[in-house]
């Protein structure tokens, strides 16, 4: 079952989207239908469930993909789960419930933060991905609804090939196991958290470029991705980032947020106002 962000990878196109850290199915809609038309049709919405205000609320979260899903021809929706890859190995089970919810949800793929290691992007796999491949439980009566296929054993059959399975390399941890990391099997790519990233290693946030020590190990890290055959995605906050990241390869580019492009839209209408 194809959707517009796996279509953007299997047709290698930088599929450029957006953060959605707040609001309810109304919000969620507008900002997909926003994006179709665009001149990047390819794109993707991700549900904040990290740090927006969006906690992964089952009911919540099914109804806001459900509204991102009825726009035709409109964004793929994808979850950014709470729990990190430290979830998993300490006896939490964090990253597998909220994996489960987010995909029975009908999200198209699911991305965790701070993945620092392989056993920590097997568990994601295990988690994401149905028998035989991993261990994910199957039995929700509403998730081929909101892919808009007929049967649950349809969705069985499309859901392993379907979901995109993204991990965040944001770690110095994560930095030194990133090949190992790209090399899990399961792992579709590989989404750097610029951020996170900097901090970890020491350096400030981006404001609004990367220091240059990180941007080389930003780079380092897409060449990893690229030679083990994955996907690498990048944060950016401007459309003129995102141009600029696509130029250099990356796949997935996330452009703005829906209250940072409200709060920019609103500026510039206000600044063309007082201009007269
Ligand atoms: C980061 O840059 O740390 C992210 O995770 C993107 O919000």
């Amino acid at each position: 079952a194809a959707h517009a962000l796996l279509n953007a990878f299997r047709a290698n196109k930088p599929a450029f989207g957006t953060w959605l850290t707040t609001g309810g199915f109304v919000h969620a809609r507008s900002l997909a239908r926003a994006l179709v038309g665009t001149p990047q049709q390819q794109s993707w919405i991700m549900l904040d469930c990290e740090h927006g205000l969006l906690p992964l609320n089952p009911a919540r979260a099914t109804e806001v993909i459900a509204a991102i899903h009825g726009v035709r021809d409109g964004p793929s929706a994808l979850v950014r789960i709470p729990a990190t890859g430290q979830g998993v190995g300490n006896g939490s089970e964090g990253v597998n419930w909220q994996i489960k919810y987010a995909l029975d949800a009908g999200a198209r793929g699911v991305l965790v933060p701070m993945v620092s290691t392989p056993a920590q992007a097997r568990e994601v796999v295990l988690s994401s991905r149905f028998p035989p491949v991993g261990r994910r439980g199957f039995g929700s009566p509403y998730t081929q609804e909101n892919w808009d296929i007929q049967t649950a054993g349809e969705y069985l059959n499309v859901a392993n090939e379907s979901v995109v399975v993204l991990v965040q390399i944001e770690t110095r941890e994560g930095v030194q196991n990133v090949q190992a990391i790209a090399e899990v099997d399961g792992i579709d790519g590989l989404f750097i958290g610029p951020y996170d990233l900097s901090i970890s290693l020491g350096y400030p946030p981006p404001s609004p470029d990367p220091h240059p020590q990180v941007e080389q190990v930003i780079q380092e890290i897409l060449a990893v991705a690229h030679k083990a055959g994955k996907k690498c995605a990048m944060f950016c906050t401007s459309g003129t980032q995102a141009a600029r990241r696509a130029a250099e390869g990356f796949d997935m580019i996330n452009v703005t947020s829906d209250v940072g492009a409200m709060q920019s839209g609103l500026a510039a209408e206000f600044r063309a106002a007082a201009s007269a």
